[in-house]
Order: structure tokens, then C-alpha cells, then sequence
């Protein structure tokens, strides 16, 4: 088989890329380890920036997130016990987020790529990179028991943090990571949420938690836990207690309960490797880097990585011009480091740390109260949240 770009990775980097690509001419095959259905499994992101929303736009597959997101023009934060809002919409001069589940924006771009008829192997296993570092790249895996190989002129490492990609340069790249010293619980139900209106964030004495939702009857809620704990300690009635006692009174009287759909647990990370292009090889979304989940932020990233990766590759077979190649990891990187301080800060105030003396505490209670009522901080943390332009 021979094809312009290798795709490896069929999560919402990979499928947005193909299509973007697709749209402008520029043939493309996509190669994913699991099957269709359990990439649609994975319960993930919710919140979406505008820019990424124009961009499914772009992609021509905008009409489920116009059908199916809500646009939410403020969040909350709730500590001490009390909610305080931060009108995202009013100091941001009119931006705002869109809450639309990650499921949903893959089954969308999975679906106009059928559509489409584009080629996706899905169950692709053993995939393997060769001679990116020179002009004839070529991409060989293992599917029904039998080898095969993709050429092609680009390969875009879609792959996530686990994939192949990175794992191929490993010698090549300079890698940058915290780990954080505590996970995420997230349970996913059939709920209405708390409120409508607001992505609420919280940090109790008991640990951060967050309610957000995904429509008007389906909640996604999340608690700070211990990274030793094991979901099956958690039932949902002990994780109904443990949130509602991290939040206010108010809201936690309107919190619905019911069976989960979906229950758990991840570790919270910062990572990024540079540089981003390998000759014939460029890295895009979580391949590249990561981000803890508190910004909202990493399918994001993704989204512009692949708006430059896209728009290098339409320079390059259809202007003939190399600008876009060469200057797309340094583009990438000016705009994801500015995310992962902003993820990183969110998350250093948002959660309890166990090893947190109380000097540090006291602080972190000091820059929470400066927040909420210092129109400057509040403005900062709002226009990152709508994203940092393109
Ligand atoms: P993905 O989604 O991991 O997709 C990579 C795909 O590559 C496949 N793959 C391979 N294929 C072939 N050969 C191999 N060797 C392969 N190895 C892997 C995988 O099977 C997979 O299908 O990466 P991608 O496309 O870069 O997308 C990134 C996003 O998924 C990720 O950044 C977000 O989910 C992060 N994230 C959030 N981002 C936001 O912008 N807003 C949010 O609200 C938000 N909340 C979250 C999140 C991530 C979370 N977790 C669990 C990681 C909440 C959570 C809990
Ligand atoms: C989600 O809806 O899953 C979600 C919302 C906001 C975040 C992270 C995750 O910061």
C-alpha cells in the first residue's frame, strides 16, 4: 500500500488530521491498534476551546458539536466551603468553552471518515517506523497474521502517550515530566448535572473534585484519590458521599445520584518531549506531550498541533513550500508550554498535596482568596481557560 501521510493513531489527533488532510487533497491512511469500539470506550475530555471548535468546523465536521455541545460562559470554584464564580464570558471580552464529550467528537470524525471512504485499519498490531530520516519512509504492521507495509512520504505520530512514535525517536528526544502525587476518580452516569451552567472545581480539606457535564442527562464528576487506590474500592455510593462532602452545601444538596456507567482511575501528569519533528516524522497530541486533566487542556493541544501539522503538509504538497514543516515543532511548543504552566498552576491549587506543610497550605488558601476577588488574576486564569490564541 502506498499513501502520502501514515497516520498512526486513530484518537481525535489522527482522525482530525485525516480529515483536514482529506479536505485539502492530501491522501492519508490511518493505522489504529484497538478496534473502532473500544476507542470509542474510552471516557475522556469534556471541554472544548473555540478554536478547537472552529477547527471541526473546518474539518466539516462541526454539526454534532453545534447540535450536541453546551456553551458555558463562566466556572466556579468552590472552597472554604463557599461557590465563587469566574465569569469566563465577561473577562474574556465574549469567549467562551463548549462542553462536548470526547466520545462524541470521535464517533463524529469516525463517521465522516466512513463516509468518506478513507482507509482506517483498525487491529493493526506490531506497527513499526523505518527511514523516516530519509526521503522514503515506510510503516510495517501485522493484521489478520500476515505483514504489510504502507508507504508513504510523511508519518504523523498520532499514536497517544503509550504509542509506537515516540517510543521510535527515544534516543532522539529531550523529555520533560512531573507526576503528581495523587489520580483522579472519575465516574461517568446518567445524571443531570449539578448546574447547567458552570464547570464547577473544588478544593475541600477532603481533596479536589469537579462536576461537569456532558448534557442536560449526563453528568461526569471527578475526586482527587490516593494513587494506590483501586477502583473497586470505590462504590458508587462511597464516591456520592466523598463528593458531596467536598463541596458546599448548596450544591451538594443538588447533586443526583445514580448507578455509574463508568468508573476510573488515572494518574495526573505534565509531560512534553522535544523536538516534535524526526525528518519525515512529526509527533501531535498526547504522543508529544501531556498535561493533567484540571485545564481542560489536552485534547485541545491536540486540536492545534494537528492545525499545524495539517496546515505544514498542505504547504508542502500543495504550495511546495517547506515554512510549515520546518518551524512546526517550535510553533507547537511556544503553545504548549504556555498550557502546561496554566494545567500546572490549576492543578498545584486546586488539589491537597500529602506532603504539603502547612506554611504551604496557608498559601495556597491566600492565592485562592486573591483569585476570586482580584480582576487581574481572575482575567488571567479566564483567558487561558478559553485557550491562548493560535
Ligand atoms: P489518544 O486519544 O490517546 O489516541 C491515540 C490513539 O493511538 C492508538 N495507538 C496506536 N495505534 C497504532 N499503533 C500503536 N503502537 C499505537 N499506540 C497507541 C491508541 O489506541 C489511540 O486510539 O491521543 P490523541 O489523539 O493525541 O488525543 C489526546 C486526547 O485523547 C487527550 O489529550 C485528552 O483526552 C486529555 N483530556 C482532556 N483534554 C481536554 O482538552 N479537555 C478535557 O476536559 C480533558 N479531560 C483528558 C480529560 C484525559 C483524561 N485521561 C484519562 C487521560 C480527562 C481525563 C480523565
Ligand atoms: C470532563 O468533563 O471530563 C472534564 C471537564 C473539565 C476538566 C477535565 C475534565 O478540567
Amino acid at each position: 500500500m502506498k499513501t502520502q501521510v501514515a497516520i498512526i493513531g486513530a484518537g481525535p489527533s489522527g482522525l482530525l488530521l485525516g480529515q483536514l488532510l482529506h479536505k485539502s487533497g492530501i491522501d492519508n491512511i490511518i493505522l489504529e491498534r484497538q478496534s473502532g469500539d473500544y476507542v470509542l470506550g474510552r471516557i475522556r475530555a469534556g471541554i472544548l476551546e473555540q478554536v478547537t471548535v472552529d477547527l471541526l468546523h473546518e474539518a466539516g465536521v462541526g454539526a454534532g458539536v453545534d447540535a450536541g455541545g453546551t456553551v458555558h460562559h463562566s466556572i466556579e470554584l468552590v472552597f472554604g466551603g463557599a461557590r465563587h464564580p469566574i465569569d469566563v464570558h465577561g473577562l474574556t471580552g465574549g469567549k467562551v468553552v463548549t462542553a462536548y464529550g470526547q466520545t462524541e467528537l470521535t464517533r463524529d470524525l469516525m463517521q465522516a471518515r466512513a463516509a468518506q471512504g478513507l482507509t482506517t485499519v483498525y487491529e493493526a498490531s506490531d506497527v513499526a517506523l523505518h527511514d523516516f530520516d530519509g526521503s522514503r519512509p515506510r510503516v510495517t504492521y501485522q493484521k489478520d497474521g500476515q505483514t504489510h507495509t504502507l508507504e508513504c512520504e510523511f508519518i504523523a505520530g498520532c499514536d497517544g502517550f503509550h504509542g509506537v512514535s515516540r517510543a521510535s525517536v527515544k534516543d532522539k528526544v529531550t523529555e520533560y515530566e512531573k507526576v503528581y502525587p495523587f489520580g483522579w476518580l472519575g465516574v461517568l452516569a446518567d445524571v443531570p448535572p449539578v448546574s447547567p451552567h458552570a464547570i464547577v472545581y473544588g478544593n475541600s480539606e477532603r481533596g479536589f473534585s469537579l462536576c461537569s457535564m456532558r448534557s442536560l442527562t449526563r453528568s461526569r464528576y471527578y475526586v482527587q484519590c490516593p494513587l494506590t487506590d483501586k477502583v473497586e474500592q470505590w462504590s458508587d455510593a462511597r464516591f456520592w458521599d466523598e463528593l458531596r462532602a467536598r463541596l458546599d452545601p448548596e450544591l451538594a444538596e443538588r447533586v443526583v445520584t445514580g448507578p455509574s456507567i463508568e468508573k476510573s482511575i488515572a494518574p495526573l501528569r505534565s509531560f512534553v518531549a522535544e523536538p516534535m519533528r524526526f525528518g519525515r516524522l512529526f509527533l501531535a497530541g498526547d504522543a508529544a506531550h501531556i498535561v493533567p486533566p484540571t485545564g481542560a487542556k489536552g485534547l485541545n493541544l491536540a486540536a492545534s498541533d494537528v492545525k499545524y501539522l495539517s496546515s505544514a503538509f498542505i504547504e508542502h504538497f500543495n504550495e511546495r513550500s517547506a515554512a510549515g514543516i520546518d518551524t512546526y515543532s517550535a510553533r507547537c511548543l511556544r503553545r504548549i508550554w504556555r498550557a502546561e504552566r496554566f494545567s500546572w498552576w490549576l492543578t498545584t491549587l486546586m488539589h491537597r498535596f500529602p506532603d504539603a506543610e502547612s506554611f504551604g497550605q496557608k498559601v495556597q488558601e491566600a492565592e485562592l482568596d486573591y483569585l476570586v476577588n482580584s480582576r487581574a488574576m481572575s482575567t488571567a486564569l479566564s483567558e487561558n481557560y478559553v485557550g491562548l490564541p493560535l
